[in-house]
């Protein structure tokens, strides 16, 4: 029998890597989408339209598709949006995580099944803390984002010990890939760079380039996302790269690479800041090499220079429509 799962957010970066994850492992995989957004959903998943503000519809998927695992990835998941929508970002991302957990613990009353329960916890909750920060490092929230992230990961804890579900959480450090969103620092560079490479624009306007953050490859982590529900025991586990690296290295990176100096097209200004900034985060993930026998395969250069290729191909055909119009 195929396994089941079910992944909240799986029009997202991370939802179409585990997608393709678990489709490589024979599973039988459902998404819940917001209605309308399949750019990144494969053809071979089935798609619910939905979102985690309504707990009934929540109960009625799963006793629908009976999953055996199911993994909370959608959110408001951008750290400044949440300065600006901080209700909507804690009754999705926070209150969200709930509904789901709740919606399982009501499934295995009435049916006597129980899924897997995983939740994408962030090292945004730890604030400041000092580095690196791991499993036992205490929370600091600093944005709403944060805030609803941290109400999340206890309402995972307390389930797990009030109900005895089998629910974990990853806490996740930045991380990246083509897919990443334009909004996230580093899909705005490498997207912006090949733009500028291509002269089909000039100037890119960025927020703190002090700011340091461990980045990883998205396509890496959610193999930590599935180990996690695999294990014995629930858990919860940092997944890291352990190297940390200003927003100005990922440019340095990026715009060398395409033999330019980002000194001549960056522009700082305070829009792109937040009210309440973390200045460093670095992750130890020895918990989930050791335990889970998980590591980071991409590098940081690695991670920089796969972006940056994708954006140039994407740059180039823009460069091609552009040049057929004027041609007509
Ligand atoms: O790419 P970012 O927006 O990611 P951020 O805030 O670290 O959050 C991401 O990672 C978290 C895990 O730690 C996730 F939980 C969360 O959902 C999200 O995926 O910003 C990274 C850094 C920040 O310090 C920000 O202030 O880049 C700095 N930055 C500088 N200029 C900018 C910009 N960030 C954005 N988005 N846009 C800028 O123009």
């Amino acid at each position: 029998m195929k396994r089941v799962a079910l992944i909240t957010g799986l029009s997202g970066q991370d939802g179409s890597y585990l997608t393709e994850f678990l489709l490589d492992r024979d599973y039988e995989v459902h998404g819940l989408v917001p209605y309308g957004r399949r750019e990144f959903c494969d053809r071979r998943a089935e798609l619910h339209y939905g979102d985690l503000t309504d707990g009934s519809h929540l109960t009625s998927l799963l006793t629908r598709i009976a999953p055996d695992e199911v993994y909370n990835l959608a959110a408001q998941s951008h750290v400044r949006v949440s300065f600006d929508l901080p209700v909507y970002t804690a009754d999705v991302t926070g209150l969200g995580a709930l509904r789901v957990l709740e919606a399982i613990r009501q499934h295995r009353e009435s049916t006597g099944r129980e899924p897997r329960f995983y939740q994408a916890s962030s090292s945004e909750m730890f604030g400041n803390a000092p580095s690196p920060q791991d499993e036992t490092t205490p929370f600091g929230p600093r944005s709403p984002y944060a805030c609803a992230k941290v109400f999340a990961y206890w309402q995972t804890v307390n389930y797990r010990e009030a109900y005895k579900l089998f629910a974990v959480n990853g806490i996740l450090f930045n991380h990246e890939s083509p897919r990443r969103g334009e909004h996230f620092v580093t899909r705005k560079i490498t997207r912006a760079a090949a733009r500028i490479k291509l002269g089909l624009q000039d100037r890119l306007v960025l927020g703190n380039l002090d700011a340091r953050r461990d980045w990883g490859f998205a396509g890496d982590y959610v193999e930590a996302m599935w180990l996690m529900l695999q294990h014995e025991e629930p858990d919860d586990f940092v997944i890291a790269t352990g190297e940390t690296h200003s927003v100005r290295d990922f440019l340095e990176q990026v715009f060398g690479y395409l033999d330019l100096d980002y000194n001549n097209h960056v522009e700082t200004d305070p829009r792109f800041c937040r009210p309440t900034e973390i200045d460093a985060l670095c992750g130890d993930a020895s918990k989930a090499r050791r335990i889970l026998n998980w590591e980071p395969r991409v590098s940081f250069s690695e991670l920089a220079r796969l972006m940056t290729e994708h954006d140039l191909e994407i740059a180039r055909s823009d460069c091609d429509g552009v040049a057929t119009e004027s041609s007509q």
